[in-house]
């Protein structure tokens, strides 16, 4: 497999779910860390865990940061500290669902939101670090996709628009760079119990409802894919992951088996 140790890897939506769970394990292979996401105490407090779990570690470069914010995306290959400057992996994670309106009453803040956040800051940072890879000849871009990117569901029109996006995105930035070292990978994954339905549906107790009766996924399952995809030696290069719970099968094909 490949190493990663040593290697700069930059996560977005580090504070959270899947992207807190690459964190702990590209810390634990001795990564160089870059961590972004808005909340900045969540950022201190997941570096001072890692500092303490893996002594060893780099102190990761934290960067508070709303990635809806393209100028700042474009920014950030200059503004990095000299030894994270050569960002390797770049894990575009940060992303979000809110609401499950019918497509009449989509909230048009809302739907910005969700194509700013989901899409224009995957383009954008993708835009930011491939110069820097193509340059050094060495990079991958891990997307962090959806089965909603794979089939879309009613109440879900903006949201699976943008994993629509992203899926498409990886696919064309693949055939762009096809005659390169750099490989682009997204991993698409169903339901995962992380602050991402509290965030859609705005409360803990709803977002409990989803998850009731099943075993869902949880977010080191889909860590474990990305550090899979990041991992596979240089000439393989992971597509796509379509990761479900076992008992659902599809974005509402979900067996409540208790
Ligand atoms: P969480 O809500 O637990 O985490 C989302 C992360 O994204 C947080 O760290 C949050 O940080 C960050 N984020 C959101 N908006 C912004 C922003 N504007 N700027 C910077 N960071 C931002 O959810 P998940 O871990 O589940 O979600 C991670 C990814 O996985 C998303 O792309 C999601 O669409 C995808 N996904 C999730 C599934 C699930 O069932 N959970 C299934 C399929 C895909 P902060 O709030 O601090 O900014
Ligand atoms: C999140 C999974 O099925 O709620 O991407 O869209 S789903």
């Amino acid at each position: 497999p490949l190493d990663v140790e040593g290697r700069v890897v930059l996560i977005t939506g580090a504070t959270s779910g899947i992207g807190e769970a690459c964190a702990w394990r590209f810390a634990e292979l001795g990564a160089k860390l870059v961590l972004i996401g808005r909340r900045a105490e969540r950022l201190d407090q997941l570096a001072a865990t890692l500092q303490r779990e893996f002594p060893s570690l780099t102190p990761p470069c934290l960067i508070p940061l709303d990635v809806q914010d393209l100028a700042k995306l474009a920014a950030l290959p200059d503004d990095l500290p000299e030894r994270f400057k050569p960002v390797s992996i770049l894990v575009n994670n940060a992303g979000l669902a809110l609401g499950v309106a019918p497509a009449w009453e989509n909230d048009m803040a809302q739907a910005e939101q969700m194509l700013a956040t989901n899409v224009a800051a995957v383009i954008g940072l993708t835009r930011a670090f491939l110069p820097g890879m193509r340059a050094r000849a060495e990079g991958h871009v891990i997307n962090i996709g959806s089965i909603a990117g794979h089939e879309a569901y009613a109440g879900g029109s903006v949201y699976c628009a943008t994993k629509f996006a992203v899926d498409a995105f990886t696919t064309a930035s693949r055939h762009d760079l096809v005659g390169t070292p750099i490989r682009v990978s997204v991993i698409s994954p169903g339901l995962v119990n992380t602050e991402f339905s509290t965030v859609r549906l705005g409360a803990k107790d709803k977002a409990d409802a989803v998850y009731k009766d099943l075993e869902p996924l949880v977010a080191s399952d889909i860590a474990d894919n990305v550090i899979y995809a990041a991992t596979r030696p240089a000439h393989v290069q992971i597509a796509d992951i379509v990761v479900y719970p076992t008992n659902q099968a599809g974005p509402k094909n979900i067996a409540r088996v208790g």
